[in-house]
């Protein structure tokens, strides 16, 4: 009997023997049981690219990555991924950057990985697309002949259809996701804009119940929230000692946020929200300080310079106006932390603020979940806008866009009634705990090794 191997396809692959990060592990361990081959980019831009791909680790699975050149970089990764998909797929067309290159780049990038992945795939092989950099991949693998089962997860939100015709490729979108034969989506609201997507634009595509069925083929929209290694991320909070590097005065109450700096996770609206928050106090209180960490990321795409200037006057007039001679309001470390250090903060804090204008999931607010002592646990503040609001109901949900409806958040949260966190808390658990990252490898593989309804003509 032929193989049957799972063949994962990213843009990013780790590169390290000990993989860190939420969907890096959840791929990694689903391959090391499983077996199977994961390929992805080298990373940045290479000077003299390799051709084909590049075997970099052998164990239960095989690794292999394959290179970008200088140009391919700018026009497929910074350029049409997160230049433009990006930005339209987050309600933000007015960031978009349309260029001469950046679809052509687009499509030469996904025609170069699809001719590796069909010289490399048997028709028993299950392949798994992850995310917006590979769109047209399956359709181009059709063409190429392949007819194995095809899914495709999209770790961001599926983009409103009045936002799509914003695309340079709006017209391609129905066929490249028609070509899959699952097509995974992080919440039941993204499947919803998916089926009105093929309403609008492609009504013959699509049934009364969704599924959308083309040239004999069948592809099933289907909401598969993603989720965190629930019960290893609450070990590590437990041993993660912050220690005296995170000095406050006693008694003051310690408010977090932790996003890559991104224009979607909604820094500046939160920052402002805390000046708020700020304003409302009575001089008695003491107030609480807000520690946002915030990574760089596409430091390259012009919108993120634009949105990171913004942050530092935000951040500089809040502290100038409410700072004190022994006290900064706002803390914002622009860098990354240790993955455990990070575990002990969330487990320290008494509120997180994870209030994105639009987010796929939001793995961070499932971590701050997981991290905390249900016995004295923190509140989540939670944007109505975060796919994650699907799930974690019990926790304070916000619009984002209401600097006074956050200051009105974070005053409840800071004052909550033990009972009321240990209560919300639990029921977020338990979400966060049944709902993991093995439960999302599960249903996702769980629907697309299911046998075909019509078989491919
Ligand atoms: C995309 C979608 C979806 C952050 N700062 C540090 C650090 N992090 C880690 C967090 C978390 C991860 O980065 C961020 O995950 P998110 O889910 O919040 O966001 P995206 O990167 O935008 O991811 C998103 C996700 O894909 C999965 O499908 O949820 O909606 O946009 O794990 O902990 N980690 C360390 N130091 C830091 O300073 N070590």
């Amino acid at each position: 009997m032929a193989e049957q191997r799972l063949i994962v396809i990213s843009n990013r692959i780790p590169t390290e023997e000990e993989p860190s990060g939420g969907l890096v592990v959840a791929l990694h361990d689903c391959l090391n049981a499983r077996g199977g081959i994961w390929i992805g980019s080298s990373g940045g831009p290479v000077e003299q690219p390799r051709a084909g791909l590049t075997k970099i680790a052998e164990g239960n699975y095989t690794r292999y990555t394959f290179d970008l050149s200088r140009e391919e970089y700018d026009t497929y990764y910074l350029g049409y991924s997160n230049a433009v998909l990006w930005p339209v797929f987050h309600r933000r067309a007015d960031l978009m950057q349309v260029r001469p290159g950046y679809a052509q780049g687009y499509l030469d990038v996904n025609a170069r990985v699809a001719d590796m992945v069909a010289e490399f795939a048997g028709p028993d092989d299950t392949l798994w697309v992850q995310d917006y950099h590979f769109l047209p991949l399956a359709a181009m693998l059709r063409e190429r002949g392949v007819q194995s089962r095809i899914g495709f997860f999209l770790h961001i939100p599926f983009p409103e259809a009045s936002h799509v015709p914003a695309l340079p490729d709006a017209q391609n979108i129905c066929s490249w996701v028609a070509s899959y034969d699952v097509f995974g989506l992080q919440t039941e609201a993204d499947v919803e804009r998916c089926e009105n997507l093929f309403r609008h634009e492609c009504p013959s595509f699509i049934e009364s119940d969704g599924t959308i069925s083309v040239a004999g083929r069948r592809c099933r929209p289907m909401a598969c929230p993603i989720g965190i290694d629930a019960e290893g991320y609450r070990a590590t909070a437990e041993k993660s000692k912050v220690g005296k590097r995170l000095f406050m005065h006693k008694g003051q109450k310690l408010v977090l946020g932790v996003d890559r700096l991104d224009y979607s996770k909604g820094l500046v609206q939160r920052f402002e929200g805390f000046g708020a928050y700020l304003g409302r106090r009575s001089n008695t209180d003491e107030p609480a300080t807000l520690l946002q960490v915030a990574p760089p990321s596409r430091q390259d795409v012009d919108a993120y310079k634009d949105m990171r200037m913004q942050l530092d006057l935000t951040a500089g007039s809040i502290n100038g106006d409410y700072g004190e001679i022994d006290w900064t309001p706002i803390r914002y470390v622009r860098r990354s932390l240790p993955r455990d250090e990070l575990a002990g903060l969330y487990r320290r804090a008494d509120a997180v603020m994870v209030t994105p204008l639009a987010d796929g999931m939001n793995l961070v607010a499932k971590e701050f979940v997981a991290a905390q002592d249900p016995e004295d646990p923190g509140v989540l503040i939670l944007s109505h806008f975060a796919g994650a609001a699907e799930q974690l109901t019990d926790a304070l949900l916000v619009n984002p866009y209401d600097a006074d409806e956050m200051a009105a958040a974070l005053e409840r949260a800071l004052t909550m009634p033990l009972e009321e966190r240990k209560a919300r808390h639990a029921r977020l658990w338990e979400n966060v705990r049944d709902e993991d990252v093995d439960w999302w490898t599960g249903r996702f593989l769980g629907a697309l090794c299911q046998p075909r309804a019509v078989e491919a003509a």
